[in-house]
Formats: C-alpha cells, sequence, structure tokens
C-alpha cells in the first residue's frame, strides 16, 4: 500500500472514499461542515440520519453525492480529555475501522483528514504518529492511502513519519 502526505482540501479528493471526521450525531461543522457543504447538505444530512449514530472509535459509509469521492466514511474520533481515557486506542481504531469499511464497499483509494486535532483538540504529533503507525499494520486491499493536511505543520509531520 502507498501512503501519501498532501497538503489540501479533503472535499476535492480524487480517491474512491474519503474520511469524514465526525462526531457520534455524524453532524458537525470543521472537516465534516466543509464535507456536507461539497457532498450536498440536504442528501448527506438524510443518508446520516439513517445511520441512527456513531461510536467513538467506529466509521459509517454514506454515499458521496456531489463529491468526486463515491464514498464518505464518517469517523468518530476521540475528545482529548488529557490521555488517560483512552485516546489514543480510540483514534487507532478510527483508522482501522475506517479501512475495514473501505473494504467492505471496495474502496481502492482513500484520503483522510487528521482526525481528532481540530475541535477535538488532539495533541497534532501524536495524532500523526497514530495515523501512521495504524494505518501501515492494518491488513487491507486499500492499495492508496492518502493523508491530507489542512497545513503545512501537519504536512511536515507526516512527511517526517513516513520518510
Ligand atoms: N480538508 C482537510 N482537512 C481539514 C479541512 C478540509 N476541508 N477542514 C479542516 N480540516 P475537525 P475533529 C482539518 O475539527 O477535531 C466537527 O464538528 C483541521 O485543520 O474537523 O475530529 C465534527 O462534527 C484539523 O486538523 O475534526 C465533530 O463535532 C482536522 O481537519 C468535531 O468537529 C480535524 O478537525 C470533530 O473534531
Amino acid at each position: 500500500m502507498d501512503i501519501d502526505p498532501v497538503r489540501g482540501d479533503i472535499t476535492t479528493q480524487d480517491v474512491d472514499a474519503v474520511v469524514n471526521a465526525a462526531n457520534q450525531a455524524l453532524a458537525g461543522g470543521g472537516v465534516d461542515g466543509a464535507i456536507h457543504r461539497a457532498a450536498g447538505r440536504r442528501e448527506l444530512q438524510e443518508a446520516c440520519q439513517q445511520l441512527g449514530g456513531c461510536a467513538t472509535g467506529d466509521a459509517k459509509a454514506t454515499p458521496g453525492f456531489g463529491l468526486t469521492a463515491r464514498w464518505i466514511i464518517h469517523a468518530v474520533g476521540p475528545r482529548w480529555r488529557g490521555g488517560g481515557k483512552g485516546e489514543a486506542e480510540l483514534l487507532a481504531s478510527c483508522y482501522r475501522r475506517s479501512l475495514e469499511v473501505a473494504d467492505e464497499l471496495g474502496a481502492k483509494s482513500v484520503a483522510f483528514p487528521a482526525i481528532s486535532t481540530g475541535i477535538y483538540g488532539y495533541p497534532p504529533e501524536e495524532a500523526a504518529r497514530i495515523a501512521v503507525d495504524t494505518i501501515r499494520s492494518t491488513p487491507t486491499q486499500v492499495e492508496l492511502v492518502r493523508l491530507v493536511a489542512f497545513d503545512e505543520a501537519t504536512y511536515r509531520r507526516y512527511v517526517d513519519l513516513l520518510g
């Protein structure tokens, strides 16, 4: 599998599936807001409502609607609470579950945002390490993972970790 760091906007990625940093209710701002705007708010909201929420650490798919990507995989990252509340395992679980859902869909290319590092306050350095380690160690049919960094510092971190 190739893991490519890119600087950019997840909503415009030309991949089979983009991952959304969602919340348990599957309705929010941040990347989520951008994805809802780009995919088509009404259709995506309806599709999310039918999923009946999503647990922290889990992931569920909807169609991509107006996106180039055929699917959106909604993953719910942990809110940072100091590190002693299982945050690392829950964040790793988001990446693992997203790849499992991608396999169920038959998606061969998947783009991830830096889950939990915005509104949820996860320390970005540690989050990047978990992202890279978990993607590398998860058995999957996905051939290309794009790590989409919204800012330069996140991009640099991915480049350093990927060597
Ligand atoms: N493309 C790629 N990355 C982006 C984009 C974009 N268009 N926009 C923001 N980011 P966040 P969280 C980066 O806050 O921390 C939502 O309301 C951003 O710079 O979207 O998991 C959900 O519904 C940051 O590095 O997600 C939840 O309520 C990263 O994406 C809550 O926020 C994640 O930022 C989830 O918080």
